[in-house]
């Protein structure tokens, strides 16, 4: 473990990525290696600014990572990035999509890029993404990415998680076409027109007036960029160094909410890997299936079973 824990302090990639998937895993021996690698690693010193990069598919996200990633990795910045590559879920596991979009970011020696199927993961936003970006934190990453893939209650965790949340827009199209639901706008930080070169100049100027209003009305920056041409992204960095760390309420809110759903996931492990939990578990659904029985009856009779043979499980594992 200790030399695993120092090629990872010294920054070997393919450590860190070992130590990304036993966090990721499922199976309890791996996430038991996983907590004893925490154990050396807590409590984290460091402090990583959280950036979440969110739009619609194709607004550009991954080559805005790519451009702007490369330009605070050329201020000795290290740099984590969590995106999604949707073409790994057609193709099953090829990673060639989002190598070639971030070609520039890939080079450099500060950057370490995680690409994550989008099939089990929200976006770069999974189950196991806080502990990823704990990670991260312990071992000094200055900035920490996350590309999402921009659908419903994963926008608005993503949007708590990070200190940071930019929206990527395109020019042309009201709402409906930018798929922009309800709430995103509500979340985000920067609002930025994407695209805004060549041929799409113009129309991305008229986006960049509609969106105006919103912006003032929020207080927050709204500018014109091109990721293919590299335009107006220094105006990003000098508002991102500008922003102070999300307030710590959200942040709690955010972990209150993925504590619930891991004890969620630890009760419903547990009854379908105890024969008795899990035969008492279907004659209950049977039993409400067939109006014998409320929901909130079966919780008050079934939840204090499991929560005892829960106790049972851990004294045993001690003795
Ligand atoms: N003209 C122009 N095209 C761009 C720009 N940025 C990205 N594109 C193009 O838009 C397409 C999609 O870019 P991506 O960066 O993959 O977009 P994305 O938002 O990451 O897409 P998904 O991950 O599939 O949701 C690519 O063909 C890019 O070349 C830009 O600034 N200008
Ligand atoms: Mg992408």
């Amino acid at each position: 473990m200790d030399s695993f824990i120092q090629k990872l302090r010294s920054f070997d990639r393919a450590a860190i990525a070992q130590a990304i998937t036993l966090i990721e895993s499922k199976k309890e021996s791996d996430q038991d290696l996983a907590d004893s690698l925490f154990q050396k690693l807590l409590p984290i010193k460091s402090t990583s600014f959280v950036i979440g990069v969110t739009g619609a598919p194709g607004v550009g996200k991954s080559c805005f990572i790519d451009v702007f990633g490369s330009k605070l990795a050329v201020l000795n910045k290290k740099i984590a990035i969590l995106t999604y590559d949707p073409s790994s879920t057609v193709s099953g596991g090829s990673l060639l999509g989002d190598k070639t979009r971030m070609m520039h970011l890939s080079q450099h020696k500060n950057v370490f890029i995680r690409p994550s199927p989008s099939k089990s993961t929200l976006g770069g936003l999974g189950p196991r993404t806080f502990e990823t970006i704990q990670l991260f934190q312990a071992l000094g990453f200055d900035y920490i990415i996350i590309e999402s893939v921009g659908v419903g209650q994963s926008e608005i965790d993503l949007a708590s998680l990070v200190d940071c949340f930019i929206l990527l827009l395109v020019p042309g199209g009201g709402d409906d076409l930018q798929g922009l639901k309800k709430g995103i706008l509500e979340f985000c930080d920067i609002l930025l027109v994407n695209k805004a070169d060549n041929a799409l100049r113009a129309m991305a100027e008229q986006t960049m007036h509609d969106y105006t209003y919103i912006a003032k009305a929020k207080k927050i920056p709204l500018h014109l960029i091109s990721a293919l041409e590299n335009q107006g992204i220094d105006d990003v960095i000098d508002i991102i160094k500008q922003q102070k760390p999300k307030n710590q309420k959200k942040q709690k809110d955010f972990i209150r909410h993925i504590l619930l759903a891991q004890m969620m996931d630890c009760l419903d492990k547990k009854i379908s890997d105890d024969d008795v939990l899990s035969n008492m578990f279907n004659k209950y659904i049977l039993s409400i299936e067939k109006n014998a029985l409320t929901p909130h009856q079966v919780l008050k009779d079934f939840l204090p079973k499991v929560i005892e043979s829960l106790g049972i499980m851990k004294k045993n594992n001690l003795s």
